[in-house]
């Protein structure tokens, strides 16, 4: 399936003979470093290929449209509920720098002992099935390709059927996710020891399909109550599950920490946050480091969010983060939008490619609070490790105590989260096998009775063994025309059901969207010149003079107490817009600023310009001019300014004197249409002395509509919205046509 550039992505044909598709790799992928690479102008020391296809940022149209990549990975959080609709976001984020995509599960699926089949949709994220999986990584596939890099798909073995999902996971291709037992027991309260072995079951079907592992240790930090305290307790969890995963088998450098600097401005975040990633970068250093921003302060100004995820991005940089988490800006107000993911990657790539280099330029002080600081975060962390240890290990501790308390350790402030062994969901199902226990399966944890078949085709060189899949001719995940694919198994929940509701209404007819297709939500930024509560109840009542159905503030910052608000206000629009119905004109085709600079260096050009008649507004022709503010100046053109009210006669006789290429008439007023009159006048001026068909003769003002002044004779007229740019295109233009 090849997409292209210019056509949405067609959810329908992704659906189509789904049971058909496997996907065509596995395991997680890293960029590709590409040192000193020359982009535009500019040389990179930190960035990695670049995309094919992509978004650059908005400013990057001064430099070539040039999209520096950063090193990290970059993911960013698919959480709407509709994965149809999820899988549009993806192309828009990969097309802006992410690939990492996680798509955030339904809430609750952890307590599900089970896998989920069919599409149904999801609150706070999807219902993880193999449907929706599949779906989603057929697309990805083609997404991959139009942008040109590998694409990470990622979601979360956590839960009662932690297995089981490492399994479909293997299947379908994902190519990372969380698992950390230790989530399981302290958020979901699923017993411990059901945890724990799942989890060796899990990391085992992890580390066979090349999956990255993220863990859970962020949880706390987002749990706690004072979360910058809890940072030995952090180096705690994160070393507990990657010790253990790999020693159950997953490879170091798939091993990742869900790393959180602990706290957020107003606080002085660096000194303290840093210390703390320096401390976790010593201690497990041979693993990855996946940084996630700090969301347990945050709110609902995405301005505020965005200088906090800058800050942390300081933090990613100076610590070198692998992968880069872009929790959207707007957790705080729980909207999860497609606009905010698009701006939280292009926060992170602007960030960090702005940062590129950083450093070769400083270096960290190695004495002063830094690195004491760091280690006496270290120094906590070994002890509460070593106390864990005294009481009889990890078990033990939880049942005491340890986790999730808001007091620096070694203080306790007797608010943990206390779990018991034989206590949580699913306790009491944890069996000894059977003497005779096999499992033909490839990756698999522990005993498994298949030595009498070791007859085995395919010996691992190493143990000798053959693998117990043989003895079926393969599993699932070796041979996937074995997988059994379910498809809807509810008539009415499912994307079917959604998308031919939406059908005939997508082809032609426009609503605006934030979440699903034809959601029709709309976000109305107000300043309202009034205190806290009028100005939120006001905007409401605004927003519903504007038609919007369900007007909510969803933010609301002061300004100052008593002259106003800053308010938010989401709302659904309730019409359609008829595309065909539009009047859409033609778009101007400008010449770059190169391209421009280029032809004038290559033949110079004069520009005679006044204010025409009785009119004393200069502002207009200023801004079109003067270098300040992007008017043609800059491009090299020779600007000989007459001043205000200058007689068309004067404008005219100036031009021949100074052997102009250019006569430019600015005219404000226009009662009368005296705007036109001087334009014709100018222009039998011209025909008159015999030089209008050497001169350009143009004319600008906010009352002049274009096709109008081109019928009082000017070669071209300007009105309102004129930047120099679109006057210097046309100058070059019309003085190469008229040499043909
Ligand atoms: C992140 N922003 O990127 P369920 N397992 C672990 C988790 O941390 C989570 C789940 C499972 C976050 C993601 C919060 N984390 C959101 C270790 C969730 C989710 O919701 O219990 O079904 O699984 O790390």
């Amino acid at each position: 399936m090849e997409l292209k550039e210019n056509e949405k992505l067609d959810i329908e044909n992704i659906l189509k003979d789904l049971e058909n598709y496997h996907p065509r790799r596995t395991g997680w992928t890293w960029r590709t470093f590409a040192p000193d690479i020359k982009m535009g102008p500019f040389t990179y020391k930190d960035e990695s290929e670049p995309l094919k296809k992509s978004v650059a940022l908005p400013s990057a149209k001064y430099f070539d449209n040039i999209d520096p990549q950063p090193l990290p990975v970059i993911t960013t959080e698919i959480a709407s509920g509709r994965f149809e609709d999820d899988i549009r976001r993806m192309r828009m984020a990969a097309w802006h720098g992410a690939d990492h995509l996680m798509v955030i599960r339904t809430a609750g699926q952890s307590h599900i002992d089970g896998l989920l089949e069919g599409t149904p949709q999801g609150v706070g994220g999807v219902p993880i099935t193999r449907k929706q999986l599949r779906a989603q990584r057929k697309a990805l596939d083609a997404i991959e390709d139009e942008v040109g890099r590998p694409i990470n798909y990622h979601s979360y073995v956590s839960g009662v059927a932690g297995p089981e999902v490492a399994v479909l996971f293997g299947e379908e291709g994902v190519n990372g996710a969380h698992q950390d037992p230790q989530y399981n027991v302290l958020y979901r309260n699923i017993n411990m020891l059901r945890s724990f072995v799942d989890a060796c079951e899990s990391k085992k079907v992890m580390a066979q399909a090349g999956m990255a592992q993220i863990d859970g240790a962020h949880n706390a930090n987002a749990t706690a109550r004072e979360a910058w305290k809890v940072m030995p307790e952090l180096i705690v969890q994160h070393a507990i599950n990657s010790l253990f995963s790999e020693k159950v088998g997953i490879s170091p450098d798939h091993i990742c920490l869900s790393t959180v600097p602990p706290t957020a401005p107003p606080a002085p975040c660096l000194s303290i946050d840093l210390p703390y990633a320096l401390a976790l970068r010593d201690l497990c250093g041979r693993y990855k480091m996946r940084a996630q921003m700090n969301t347990k302060y945050i709110e609902a100004s995405t301005r505020e969010a965005t200088v906090t995820h800058v800050l942390n991005l300081l933090l990613s940089k100076l610590t070198s983060a692998d992968i880069q988490s872009t929790i959207t800006p707007d957790e705080g107000r729980n909207v999860p939008w497609h606009i905010y993911n698009i701006e939280a990657v292009d926060t992170a790539k602007q960030a960090l490619t702005g940062m590129d280099g950083l450093m070769d330029l400083v270096e960290l002080k190695k004495d002063g609070p830094l690195f004491k600081d760091a280690r006496e975060i270290k120094e906590r962390a070994c002890l509460m490790m070593e106390e864990i240890v005294q009481v009889g290990g990890y078990f033990k501790a939880v049942e005491e105590g340890f986790f999730v308390d808001s007091g620096r350790y070694p203080e306790r402030n007797g608010d943990a989260i206390i779990r018991k062994m034989d206590g949580g969901v699913a306790a009491g199902t944890i069996y000894k096998r059977d003497k005779d226990y096999m499992a033909p399966v490839t990756a698999h944890y522990g005993y498994n009775n298949t030595e009498q078949y070791n007859n085995s085709s395919r010996k691992d060189a190493k143990t000798q063994r053959g693998s117990p899949s043989d003895l079926i001719d393969g599993c699932t995940l070796e041979k996937p025309e074995k997988i059994q694919y379910i498809d809807e198994l509810d008539d009415e929940d499912n994307v079917n059901v959604r998308l031919c509701a939406s059908a005939p209404l997508r082809e032609n007819l426009l609503k605006p969207e934030m979440e699903w297709s034809r959601d029709g939500t709309v976000l109305l930024t107000l300043f309202i010149p009034a205190e806290k509560r009028v100005a939120q109840a006001a905007a409401v009542e605004i927003a519903k003079k504007m038609n919007l159905e369900n007007p909510v503030v969803i933010n609301l910052e002061v300004m100052q107490p008593a002259e106003g608000c800053r308010v938010e206000v989401k709302g659904v629009f309730p019409f359609d817009i008829d595309t065909a119905q539009l009047v859409i004109p033609p778009e101007p085709e400008l010449l770059s600023d190169t391209e421009i600079r280029t032809a004038i260096a290559a033949r110079p050009m004069k520009v005679v310009c006044a204010t025409v008649g009785d009119d004393e507004h200069s502002v207009g022709l200023r801004e079109i001019i003067d270098i300040k503010h992007g008017g043609i100046e800059q491009y090299g053109i020779d600007v000989h300014y007459l001043g205000t009210s200058c007689p068309i006669e004067k404008l005219l006789d100036a031009a021949i004197e100074l052997n102009a290429d250019v006569v430019m008439a600015s005219t404000i007023i226009s009662h009368d249409d005296i705007h036109y009159k001087n334009m014709q006048r100018l222009n039998n001026l011209a025909i008159e002395k015999g030089v209008r068909d050497k001169l350009i003769i143009i004319a600008g003002g906010t009352q002049v509509v274009p096709e109008l002044a081109v019928k009082a004779g000017m070669d071209a007229g300007f009105g309102r919205g004129t930047h120099g740019i679109d006057v210097a295109t046309f100058l070059v233009k019309r003085r190469k046509e008229k040499e043909k």
